[in-house]
């Protein structure tokens, strides 16, 4: 493993700090060439956007090195990487988190006192997030990217460079606003544009057979349109080490800017009308609501994105001279989730048309290199396109899809004779109603393996959404439990934290968390748990302003922070928490409550635009705010707020200073969960359901450290098989009837009885989340929250504890285990020498 040069023309390497660029000066002098020559403006008039920018292509040039090192590397030494496929990557913020990484967090922060700057958090806030996904599953990419490079793994994150990412959000009135997201306005300075590196992209058209020169009949694919993929790359280093990896977002370009033709002629919009078209592609995100409308862009998004990556990981082998049989020694392709599935099709496609392979070694190579991981078992995230959309838009693919169906049916009928049902169940195409291609069949089939993100949604996998598959192919199927980075969780999120961390167990927690085990011993130190509780009042002051500023309601720090930040959803029951408050509500207004544990119940998350029942429940939960905010009888002891616009910068706020996190879906639905490993390695105390990866956390912080209440998974199947009726669960509740009764009355809604009543009819109709079956041991458990809340001393202790055994959920964990058991990738350490006297 040659070292890289770094007589190449560099100013940095992490190897010798000082002399490198590293150190204030250095970048103080980047910052001023950047203002001036990049950015056209003098230090002396730069506003904190400049000073962000400037910073920041002056950190970006110091990333330089290692990003050249780590593809070097590559090159001259083959090796297989890792191509993570994507649609969403939800990055945040860029300019911290390089920092950080680069280990020049204090250099940056003295540079930029030369311009007159105390704080580097001014600058901080003026970064605009790209929001390139909806949320958990577009996180845990970006958590998994970066733990990819601080392992030294060489990897590709592969997506789309979305102009417009997830809608920002305005509540007005109480309901929720969309706003369109402009994050490349101000100029986005983390990426590097690579024209040269275009691919191109067909659609629609049909299908010809033809005779080869050897005489062999082969179909080609002659599409209607095309359009050009620009890739964009984005710099993702690892934590302290030289692995500097890449992210690729694809922008779609039109092939011709113009067509000369209609324009000739004198149309002139006609002219342009293919290039709009064509740019479309790359437009906007999906918001995950399942609607129907514009499915045909969203395909087309799809396989313009996998088609473009695919092409780029074949010519990748082209360039190195490798064989392109030999794909499968050299990429491991991940599906996240069946958005990209279309790679089953597209890669046989390739090797078959482009490169002339026969079937079975196609085949070979794409089952041996393409892996898919299932993020959801709700039957709306389980993608199927209309077999004429989809027939219409990719006429080739579906004759691959059909060779491959046809031949999956026929080891199916030898293995199952005579059991037709099998067959339709299993088949790529659904042939009920208006058929349709299933593409979580269409990736089952093409993968070696498949995955769930938690240890019961793995099981639930096998065991209700693909049976039959698990039984035909058990050794396909495995689990691996999600993560998240502490980088950005803890050590970013959470300075204060972080410093005791370190003082206590020493730096070595931030890539190895299983340190953090040691804080154990500290779990009866009155002092030290009065130091671990000043870290908590830290962050809860910094979020108390924050809420002011952006609500204008006054909370108090020492109040428990009650949290619930997540996209909202009926299966994750925001609505459960707010009937909660609504019953607490009622009992301090009665003057029976024993309610000294005064709480700020906090609430954040988007809604998808076309979810009436989503955006409702934001409008509730504002109206309960209104009527509890402006009560005088709730001063100091119950506070509502709704948090605007959650997205990672705002979560880099909350997870520090939550003392209780909310994750209550209903047992069964929430696949994982990513927030509620954020929370807990914040200390965070957990009230929750047994779904998803709460699970495997209740397992590991211990029972008695985490509030469990609400119906099991098999629970909830037998309410369901036995004609649930959420009536008689009412019935039984006093309490619930006096909540219903409040909001029917019109009380959270200035009287209006109309307002929530399509809320109301579902919980009290078929109530499909068993919202009114968990609610009375839910209000219970609450009760004993506030009873921990306070013994301040067992309450630290257990918040100790959560910190000191979440170690498990560092996506650091979760990557190497895709690493050894899906991947078969290992680590490839970047060397750069630094022989400075060489180089001046
Ligand atoms: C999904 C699930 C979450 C999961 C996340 C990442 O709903 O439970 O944690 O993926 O695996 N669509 C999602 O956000």
């Amino acid at each position: 493993n040659e070292p890289f040069d770094l007589r190449l023309p560099t100013p940095g390497c992490y190897l010798d700090p000082e002399k490198a660029g590293m150190d204030s000066d250095a970048l103080f002098k980047g910052m001023t060439e950047h203002l001036f020559f990049t950015l056209g403006k003098l230090a002396t008039s730069a506003s904190p956007h400049d000073l962000y920018m400037a910073l920041s292509y002056a950190v970006k040039d110091r990333l330089m090195t290692r990003y050249l090192a780590s593809q070097e590397v590559i090159r001259k030494k083959p090796q297989k990487t890792v191509a993570y496929l994507s649609a969403e990557f939800l990055i945040g913020p860029q300019l911290s988190n390089n920092l950080l990484n680069l280990g020049i967090t204090k250099e940056a922060e003295d540079a930029l006192k030369r311009f007159g700057i105390e704080s580097l958090s001014t600058i901080l806030e003026v970064e605009e997030e790209p929001g390139l996904g909806n949320g958990g599953l577009g996180r845990l990419a970006a958590c998994y990217m970066e733990s990819l490079a601080s392992l030294q793994v060489p990897a590709v994150g592969y997506g789309i460079r979305y102009e417009f990412g997830i809608f920002n959000q305005l509540i007005r009135d109480g309901w929720q606003v969309e706003v369109t997201d402009k994050w490349l306005k101000g100029g986005w300075p983390w990426e590097l544009p690579q024209p040269d590196e275009s691919c191109f992209v067909g659609f629609g058209g049909r299908t010809e057979s033809y005779r080869d020169d050897k005489g062999k009949y082969r179909s080609r694919w002659v599409p209607s349109e095309h359009a050009i993929g620009v890739p964009h790359d984005v710099p993702v280093l690892g934590y302290r080490v030289n692995t500097c990896d890449r992210l690729r977002l694809w922008r779609a370009d039109a092939t011709e800017s113009f067509d000369f033709y209609a324009f000739n002629i004198g149309d002139y919009y006609g002219a342009v009308e293919e290039k709009v078209a064509s740019e479309t592609l790359s437009k906007v995100l999906y918001p995950n609501d399942g609607t129907d409308e514009g499915r045909r862009l969203r395909l087309k998004q799809q396989h313009f994105f996998v088609s473009c990556s695919l092409q780029d990981m074949l010519r990748s082998l082209e360039k190195r001279s490798i064989p392109v049989t030999e794909f499968a020694n050299h990429w491991t392709v991940q599906l996240n989730d069946t958005h990209p599935a279309i790679a089953v099709a597209e890669l046989m496609r390739l090797l078959i048309d482009q490169y002339q392979i026969g079937w079975d070694k196609a085949w070979n190579i794409t089952t041996s290199s393409v892996a898919y991981t299932n993020h959801t078992l709700l039957p709306e995230a389980l993608e199927k396109w209309d077999l004429s959309l989809f027939s219409d838009l990719l006429p080739r693919h579906l004759e691959i899809i059909y060779e491959i169906n046809w031949r999956f049916l026929q080891q199916l009928r030898l293995r199952y004779p005579g059991d037709d049902k099998i067959l339709q169940k299993l088949s790529i195409i659904d042939e009920e109603g208006s058929k349709s291609v299933r593409m979580a069949h269409l990736a089952t089939i093409g993968a070696h393996h498949i995955n769930g993100v938690a240890a019961l949604h793995s099981d639930l996998i096998k065991r209700q959404l693909l049976p039959e598959f698990a039984e035909l192919w058990p050794e396909k199927f495995t689990n691996v439990t999600n993560g998240v980075t502490p980088r950005r969780w803890v050590a970013l999120a959470n300075p204060s934290l972080s410093n005791l961390l370190e003082k206590e167990v020493g730096p070595d927690w931030i890539t190895n968390m299983e340190l953090l085990k040691k804080l154990e011993n500290k779990k009866d130190d009155a002092n030290f748990l009065q130091e671990f509780e000043e870290t908590k009042l830290r962050g809860k002051r910094k979020l108390a302003s924050f809420i002011h500023t952006k609500t204008g309601i006054l909370v108090d720090p020492s109040s428990l922070f009650d949290v619930q930040v997540k996209r909202i959803h009926q299966y994750k029951r925001q609505h459960l928490n707010a009937l909660q408050i609504i019953a607490q509500y009622l009992r301090i207004k009665n003057g029976t409550s024993n309610y000294k544990a005064p709480r700020t119940v906090i609430f954040g998350g988007k809604a998808a635009p076309g979810y009436f029942m989503a955006k409702l429940i934001i409008r509730f939960i504002n109206g309960i705010a209104d009527v509890v905010n402006s009560d005088p009888d709730m001063e100091g002891l119950l506070r509502v707020v709704f948090l605007p616009d959650y997205n990672v910068k705002l979560g880099e706020i909350v997870y520090p200073a939550t003392d209780l996190s909310e994750q209550i879906s209903t047992a069964g639905k929430e696949a994982s969960g990513t927030g509620n490993m954020k929370f807990a390695m914040n200390g965070a105390l957990t009230i929750g359901t047994l779904d998803g990866a709460n699970v495997e956390l209740r397992d590991l912080v211990k029972k008695e450290n985490f509030f469990l209440f609400g119906k099991t998974e098999s629970e909830i199947m037998h309410l369901k098989n036995n004609s649930y009726s959420p009536k008689t669960f009412i019935e039984k509740c006093p309490e619930l009837q006096e909540v219903i009764r409040l909001i029917e009355i019109g009380h959270f809604s200035n009287g209006d009885k109309e307002l929530f009543k399509p809320l109301l009819n579902s919980l009290t109709g078929n109530d499909p989340f068993f919202v009114m079956a968990d609610f009375e041991d839910y209000l219970n458990k609450q009760d004993e929250v506030s009873n921990f809340w306070n013994n301040k001393k067992a309450w630290n202790k257990m918040a100790l504890l959560n910190t000191a055994r979440s170690g498990y959920f560092s996506s650091d964990r979760s990557i190497r285990e895709y690493c050894e058991s899906i991947w078969k990738v290992s680590p490839m350490p970047v060397e750069i020498t630094c022989d400075i006297e060489e180089i001046t």
